[in-house]
């Protein structure tokens, strides 16, 4: 549509994301260790192609080239993560010099190009030895599940802040808590793999409560104008029908996706319905009392990651396929909740079978903005993967894309004007890169990354965006 253009606040910041696992490479280099990551996508059958993040987009030696084409583009920020172990290989024990050092120059080459950086110290690559020795171990590995971890985390945010404290501003904790828990120890299908529904919830809680530890070692180390907030992907859960059966199906679903994040962060409690919904799954005797108060730490502002929203119905056939994206996987991603069906919400689908609906994004940024009054927001990633191919000419048109970024903008500029405190957008993602169990299958990338040469070519969508970026309006949609 090429109606009025929609204009954004003079400071509202346009920019662009990637993790570090995804576009690093460099796996063995300077003293990393393997994360779970490593682990998972060298285990056949785990990623698809077999591919790994050994080399992605060569990021760890073509960062400057990165940065320069960010400021070629007018982002305005940059959201990276670090690798944990990276900089703290193993998990515990004292930090490597050298990759504290990558992030200190990648940095200050940002500010240097006027981008201002957006740090997650965990987006998913958990280093190997967090989960596999572990000191209690009652349950079947470490990692998550495990009470300790969250203290391993606390450690190494305090590490990550003291390096770097001086010239970051905007610090997340962690990076989608959701997938971290039920995709990684609930479905399996992200690493370690492990398909156990009472081990996700034990890793959900013990997210939160990094999250609440490493904010507290972070404000410590942090001097008083760092931001510090988390990215969570929420849900636009809707119910199929206005049946009883189908709202108690999205009540469910809106517990298993959403609260059991925004209760202990922004009220200081799990919900009542979560701990009765799953209770043949788990007592929670896990969560002591004085965790809430930890994880319950005052957020300067929230990240929200929108790609699509979710349709669900109750009375289901346990055995029917689901259609909640995950519909690959054997094991389901949501605890105790058989009795749930998954369907394809409307609208055109991306190359990863996820429906186009931008009001999904409005929808949550308007609870958001409700849910944590006073708490500027931002969408921390949002974005799409077609299928990109270069043409003759090398050039690569993705009007698909140019569509739906310009669609998603638009829900976030009915956000604010319905009051909701939007204080920037993050492209999901900057490059091309290892697209998690996909693998380098699905394109995500403002920028195509041809992985033989490595060349990076900004795709239409890329200029399109840098127009938005620096005029603060949304230019015309090609054909
Ligand atoms: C997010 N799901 O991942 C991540 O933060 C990015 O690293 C990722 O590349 C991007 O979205 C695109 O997938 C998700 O299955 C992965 O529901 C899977 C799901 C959701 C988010």
């Amino acid at each position: 549509m090429s109606d009025a253009k929609l204009s954004f606040p003079p400071e509202f910041l346009w920019g662009a994301a990637t993790a570090a696992y995804q576009i690093e490479g460099a796996a063995q280099e300077d003293g990393r260790t393997p994360s779970i990551w490593d682990t998972f996508s060298r285990t056949p059958g785990k990623v698809l192609g077999g591919d790994t993040g050994d080399v992605a987009c060569d990021h760890y030696h073509r960062w400057r080239e990165d940065v320069r084409l960010m400021a070629d583009l007018g982002l305005r920020t940059y959201r990276f993560s670090v690798s944990w172990p990276r900089v703290q290989p193993t998990g515990r024990g004292p930090a490597v010099q050298r990759g504290l050092d990558f992030y200190r120059e990648l940095v200050d080459e940002l500010l240097e190009n006027g981008i201002e950086p957006m740090l997650t110290l965990y987006h998913w690559d958990l280093p190997q030895e967090l989960e596999t020795s572990f000191p209690s171990g009652d349950s079947a590995g470490g990692g998550w599940p495990e009470r300790d971890t969250a203290h391993r985390f606390a450690d190494y945010a305090r590490i990550v802040g003291e390096a770097l404290g001086d010239r970051v501003r905007m610090w997340t904790t962690l990076n989608e808590p959701w997938c971290s828990a039920f995709l990684g120890y609930g479905s399996g299908v992200h690493a370690p793999g492990r398909t156990d529904p009472a081990a996700a919830l034990r890793a959900a809680h013990h997210l939160n409560l990094a999250h609440g530890l490493g904010a507290q070692a972070l404000r410590s180390v942090l001097p008083a104008r760092a931001r510090l907030g988390i990215s969570l992907n929420p849900s636009a859960v809707r119910p199929l029908t206005d049946s009883a059966a189908d709202r108690d199906a999205q009540r469910r679903i809106d517990a298993l996706a959403n609260r059991v994040f925004s209760g202990p962060l922004l009220k200081g409690a799990y919900p009542g319905d979560l701990l009765t919904d799953t209770a043949s799954v788990t007592d929670w005797s896990f969560v002591r009392s004085e965790d809430l108060a930890v994880i319950h730490h005052p957020l300067d502002f929230l990240g929200i990651n929108y790609y699509a929203p979710a349709v669900v119905s109750g009375g289901a056939d346990p055995s029917a396929p689901r259609h909640d994206g995950h519909n690959s996987a054997d094991h389901s991603p949501w605890p105790a909740a058989d009795s749930v069906a998954f369907h394809r919400a409307p609208g055109e689908l991306t190359a990863m079978d996820w429906p186009v609906d931008p009001s999904g994004l409005t929808d949550l940024l308007l609870r958001y903005t409700a849910e944590a009054p006073g708490v500027p927001l931002f969408v921390t990633e949002n974005g799409a993967a077609f299928d990109d191919k270069p043409n003759a000419a090398g050039q690569v048109h993705d009007p698909d894309r140019i569509r739906y970024l310009d669609a998603h903008l638009r829900a976030v500029h009915k956000a604010l004007e319905a009051g909701a405190d939007v204080r920037g957008y993050f492209l999901w993602s900057l490059l091309d890169n290892f697209e998690w169990a996909y693998g380098y299958s699905k394109r995500f990338g403002a920028v195509y990354v041809d992985y033989e040469t490595q060349r990076r070519v900004p795709k239409s969508s890329a200029y399109w965006y840098a127009k938005a970026a620096a005029s603060g309006r949304l230019p015309d949609v090609e054909d």
